[in-house]
C-alpha cells in the first residue's frame, strides 16, 4: 500500500451515509504470526474509515479466533499475515470456520491479506486457492487498498442492523 493522507483514506474507504450503525470488524492474524504493525496499520485505517474494530493482536490460536467470532458476531473478519505462513494457517482456519454448525461462523464475510507466501508475487495461485477454501476475498502483497475498501463495504452493506454479541 502506498502512503496516504487521512483525506485520501476517507475517499478510498467512504462509509455509506445510510448506515445506521457502525459496522464491526474483527481483526486478527493467524496462530504462527507474531508481526504486529500490520495489524496496527489496518486497525487505524479501518477506524478512520468509520468501522468499529476489535484487534486480537499477534499469534491468535484458531480456537480463540473462532470463539471471538461466536461471541462478538462481527460484520466481517479481516485476517492479516505477513510471515509467509498465512496461506497455510489461513487455509486451516477458514476450513474450521466454514465447517462450523453456527451460521454466524459459516457465513460471516472473511477476508485475508498481506504477505501470504514466501515468494512474493511469484505465487499468484494462492489467492484462487484461498477463495476456493472459503475466503470471500484475498489481497496479496501490493493489492490496491481501494479494492479492500470496496470489498469490505460491499460485504458488510447488507449485514443485519441488529447483530450484537451472542448470549
Ligand atoms: C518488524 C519485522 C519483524 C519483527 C516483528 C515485530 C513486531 N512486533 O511486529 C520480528 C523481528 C519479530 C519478525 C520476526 C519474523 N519475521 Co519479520 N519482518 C519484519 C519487517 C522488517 C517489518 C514488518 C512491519 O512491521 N511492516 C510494517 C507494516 C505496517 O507493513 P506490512 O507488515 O508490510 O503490512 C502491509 C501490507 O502487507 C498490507 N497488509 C498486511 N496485511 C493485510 C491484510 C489485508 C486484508 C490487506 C488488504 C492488506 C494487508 O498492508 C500493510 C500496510 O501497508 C518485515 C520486512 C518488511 N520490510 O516488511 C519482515 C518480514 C515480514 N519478516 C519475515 C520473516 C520471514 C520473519 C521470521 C519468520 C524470521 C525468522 N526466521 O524468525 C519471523 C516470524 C515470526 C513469526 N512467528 O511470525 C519476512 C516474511 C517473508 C515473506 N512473507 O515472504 C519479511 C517480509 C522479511 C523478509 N523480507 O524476509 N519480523
Amino acid at each position: 500500500m502506498s502512503r496516504q493522507t487521512a483525506a485520501h483514506r476517507q475517499e478510498v474507504f467512504p462509509v455509506s451515509p445510510i448506515q445506521s450503525r457502525p459496522k464491526r470488524i474483527l481483526l486478527s492474524t493467524v496462530s504462527s504470526d507474531s508481526h504486529t504493525w500490520n495489524l496496527v496499520f489496518l486497525q487505524l485505517l479501518l477506524q478512520e474509515s468509520g468501522y468499529e474494530v476489535t484487534n486480537l493482536g499477534p499469534c491468535v490460536p484458531d480456537a480463540e479466533l473462532i470463539e471471538q467470532v461466536r461471541v462478538q458476531r462481527p460484520d466481517a473478519v479481516v485476517i492479516s499475515s505477513v510471515n509467509g505462513h498465512g496461506h497455510l494457517d489461513g487455509r486451516r482456519l477458514i476450513r474450521k470456520l466454514r465447517a462450523d454448525s453456527d451460521p454466524a461462523l459459516s457465513t460471516v464475510p472473511v477476508m485475508i491479506g498481506g504477505k501470504l507466501g514466501i515468494q512474493g508475487a511469484g505465487q499468484p495461485h494462492l489467492a484462487d486457492e484461498l477463495v476456493a477454501e472459503g475466503f470471500d476475498a484475498v489481497f496479496t502483497d501490493g493489492a490496491d487498498p481501494a479494492e479492500f475498501g470496496t470489498a469490505l463495504r460491499r460485504m458488510t452493506a447488507h449485514r443485519p442492523e441488529i447483530t450484537g454479541a451472542a448470549a
